[in-house]
């Protein structure tokens, strides 16, 4: 079996990033429904996340995205952050929502929309020099609708002079991350649609660019740990956006429709050396919490992914690979479901006494009051909303 210690170090070290956009109000494009209580800028969002690292103890990070969280003064934002006991992680930038880009942005056929989203993305590497942030994370809504609308190969091409161009001007120590998503909005061709695609941009790229699975950007049934497997033995996977999906892009709880696919993932990665930090792995939550409250939403999240990578982590390697070799095909798999079948939640329970946190998250929210003084502190002002 697995080593305890080992185990509990492993999960000491895990960082989960959270996204700011997940504090707003959010919905579908039927309903973008009010809660009370909820963000009207980018520092009370990133109270709202502070919220979460303080309970769970492995949510440092906040992501933001711009223009979402446009700020005047972003080194007084990240300041802001670090007295709350966070950081800044990626920055996200926002290429699809204005007129302009409505057949696309660093792919568009007119050079003016393109040289607007480029300088959207320049600016973004701005912001992460004023916070501190290592990661721009990038996803285009690029594509086309309908057959012949557009050049399909000119658009490869437009899109990779675009990243070259951001490559070209990240400083010491910052990446980009890229982002590949099946469809929508476009529906017949989407510039960057899956891993392969945005796994050969970032091979062109060079060093300083790496893929980001986001788990809802698949079709049905793909097998998203093998490709968690296959980038990471490239070298090639930058991070995660975790959410849970039934049908496409639902951006539901981490792990809700399939803690198992979850596991599955967590242990490719703990397979691969990629909790360890060097590994430059950055696991970030990408949600919208439409129906339920947002920071025990959150919580629930950054819990789930934390007792998949616990039972990752609990995987006995050593049965595992002498079954393999020795094609004991049931005896391979029932090692992996022996750690999946683990009630992990008292060792984690435990995990936290030992740092100092109450043993249970979601409880120890609930009690403290901030949900009350935030509903009545914050009236007034525009809540923060998905599109905001
Ligand atoms: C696109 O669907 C996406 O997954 C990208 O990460 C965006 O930045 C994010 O959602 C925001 O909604
Ligand atoms: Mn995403």
């Amino acid at each position: 079996m697995t080593d305890p210690g080992t185990v509990a170090a492993a999960l000491r070290r895990q960082a989960i990033e959270l996204p700011s956009w997940a504090f707003g109000n959010s919905g579908t494009r039927f309903k973008v429904f009010s809660r009370s209580g909820v963000p009207r800028t980018p520092r009370e969002k990133i109270a709202d996340a502070a919220q979460v690292h303080r309970f769970t103890g492995i949510a440092p990070r906040v992501a933001l995205h711009i223009p979402w969280d446009a700020v005047d003064d972003y080194a007084a934002l990240a300041a802001h952050a670090r007295e709350l006991g966070v950081g800044i992680g990626a920055i996200n930038a926002n290429v699809f929502q204005d007129d302009d880009y409505m057949l696309g942005s660093v792919a568009h056929p007119d050079p003016r929309v393109r040289r607007k989203a480029l300088d959207h993305l320049l600016e973004c590497v701005d912001v992460m020099d004023a916070t501190g942030s290592t990661d721009l994370k990038l996803w285009f809504a690029d594509g086309t609708n309908y057959p012949g609308q557009d050049d399909v190969r000119a658009r490869q091409d437009r899109l990779a002079e675009a990243l070259a161009a951001v490559r070209d001007r990240l400083g010491a120590g910052q990446r980009i991350l890229l982002e590949y998503k099946l469809f929508e909005p476009a529906f017949y061709t989407t510039d960057v649609p899956d891993w392969g695609t945005a796994y050969a941009h970032c091979r062109d790229l060079g060093d300083r660019a790496q893929v980001v699975v986001d788990t809802g950007h698949h079709a049905p049934g793909t097998n998203i740990e093998f490709i968690v497997a296959f980038l990471m033995r490239e070298g090639k996977l930058g991070g995660f956006d975790f959410n849970s999906r039934f049908y496409a892009d639902d951006d539901l709880m981490a792990g809700a429709a399939d803690p198992f696919q979850l596991f599955r993932i967590m242990y490719e990665v703990v397979r691969g050396g990629g909790l360890d930090p060097a590994a430059g792995i950055a696991f970030m939550l990408d949600q919208c919490h439409n129906i339920e409250p947002k920071i025990p939403g959150q919580i629930r999240s950054v819990l789930n992914v934390q007792e998949a990578t616990a039972k990752a982590l609990l995987v006995d390697s050593a049965a595992l690979a002498a079954a393999q070799a020795a094609g004991d095909v049931l005896g391979a798999n029932g090692v992996l479901m022996d750690a999946y079948a683990t009630d992990v939640r008292p060792l984690l329970a435990g995990l936290r006494a030992d740092q100092g946190l109450d043993p249970d998250p979601m409880a120890a929210f609930a009690r403290s009051g901030y949900q009350e003084r935030i509903d009545a502190e914050r009236v007034g002002g525009t809540p923060a909303g998905w599109g905001a």
